[in-house]
């Protein structure tokens, strides 16, 4: 699935026989979401040991053209309107160059029928916002060879149970704080945010107001400081601990465009946050959350066509978006890797045996002129990405090569090295007596 890097199931299969093979492959009950998601992370510890990574997770949504007669057993997402599937995913990258790592885990789930309970009546763990609290720890796990770990998520990561059981030693969190919470001094966490001095101001890159348009530059003021959370109130956060101590960052824009609400986050962390600098580093593995974004976008739209796939079960559909999102994250980790500049090794996203197949493939993609020949070491990443963006049609000159490309380029190259290995297999089978 992944190999072929197309959602459309005739294209996915080849020929009539194999559109009904791959059917059969989403099918069989022995093909299960969780096994999908759990195959996502095999290669990210190994590419992790030793560094500090960032594992940010974030939730979106795919949604699917339905009709009364025909909802495919979807669920309701979005404002109720749409129907879908709900895709939770976190993938690694590296604090120190945003260099992506490969995906750690989530979960990808429907929502069918209609929920009778309010979510103060169910337990912390039948609440969807449990996904966050398990991802973190799924992390722990699939990111153990990692120095340290830092969970990066948004506002709606700010979930109590989770400040107060999640962090360890090493592993740290940092989301935006969601709702004004109670501290254990009696005051609120606003407010005590609002006190801390003003510690430095700077300049920095933020994504524009307007959707789809380029990234702007922002003044903001810097301000943090140490506070003591309080455990909310209701009966079901009972067994955390009564305070947690965080750190809060606050920055917000000091002179926004005219006719725009100020930027304004509220980060918090258990990171250790003594001067402005740390602070400010904190800040940008915030912003580096902007990696996600770019995985859901590739998942859905550049070059995957996910959400025009036709299958009719909603079942099939959970396991076609959770194939969907291993193959996005390989495109992105070509195309952030085609320069070579964060030196990673081409096992961070394929097998011995698919590298062998690169190497055979390499000379043979060679132009006649010194700009067509792979200027990278064998074997790192980069030196793959040049053979796949071969094989999807790019000429070496102009444009740098896009996901598009590099999904055509993983098209062809698993239809060549699928040929190849089955060429081999004989050989490989013979038993001398
Ligand atoms: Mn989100």
């Amino acid at each position: 699935m992944v190999a072929r890097k197309t959602l459309c199931l005739r294209r996915l299969g080849g020929d009539r026989a194999g559109e009904l093979r791959v059917g059969r492959f989403f099918a069989n009950p022995k093909v299960t979401t969780a096994k999908i998601i759990d195959s996502w992370g095999t290669q990210t510890g190994t590419a992790a040991a030793g560094r500090h990574v960032l594992a940010i997770q974030d939730t979106s949504e795919v949604i699917w053209p339905t009709s009364p007669q025909r909802r495919r057993g979807l669920g309701l997402v979005g404002k109720g309107n749409a129907y879908g599937v709900l895709v939770h995913a976190m993938l690694a990258a590296d604090a120190g160059t945003g260099a992506c790592l490969g995906l750690v885990g989530g979960a990808v789930w429907n929502r069918p029928g209609k929920v009778t309970t309010t979510i103060y009546e169910r337990a912390l763990e039948d609440r969807e916002s449990i996904r966050w609290q398990r991802t973190a720890e799924q992390a722990k796990h699939i990111l153990a060879p990692a120095a340290r770990v830092t969970v990066v998520a948004d506002r709606e990561a700010d979930i109590y149970a989770q400040w107060a059981t999640v962090p360890d030693s090493g592993f740290d969190l940092l989301s935006r704080a969601s709702n004004d919470r109670r501290l254990a001094d009696g005051g609120m966490l606003f407010a005590a945010a609002d006190r801390f001095a003003l510690a430095d101001t700077r300049t920095i890159k933020v994504a524009s107001h307007a959707p789809g348009q380029p990234r702007r530059r922002a003044e903001m003021a810097l301000r943090f400081g140490e506070v003591e959370i309080a455990r909310p109130r209701d009966p079901h956060h009972h067994p955390f601990a009564p305070t947690v101590r965080l750190r809060v960052i606050d920055v917000r824009e000091i002179a926004p465009p005219r006719g725009s609400e100020p930027l304004h986050w509220r980060l918090l962390t258990t990171h250790t946050i003594t001067d402005a600098a740390q602070a400010w580093q904190a800040v940008g593995w915030y912003q580096a959350r902007w990696i996600i974004e770019q995985l859901f976008r590739v998942m859905k739209s550049q070059g995957l066509d996910l959400e025009n796939s036709q299958m009719t079960s909603a079942e099939r559909l959970v396991k076609l978006a959770a194939t969907a999102v291993k193959a996005a994250c390989i495109d992105m980790q070509l195309v952030q890797e085609r320069d070579g500049k964060h030196g990673s090794d081409a096992t961070a996203v394929f097998t011995g045996s698919e590298i062998d197949t690169l190497g055979a493939l390499n000379p043979t993609l060679a132009g006649s002129t010194p700009r067509q020949r792979n200027p990278h070491p064998p074997s790192s990443l980069a030196w793959a990405a040049w053979i796949i963006a071969r094989l999807g049609g790019w000429n070496c000159y102009y444009k740098p090569p896009g996901p598009i490309t590099m999904r055509r380029g993983m098209e062809q190259f698993y239809a060549i090295h699928r040929g190849r290995t089955l060429e081999m297999k004989p050989q490989q089978d013979v038993r001398i007596p």
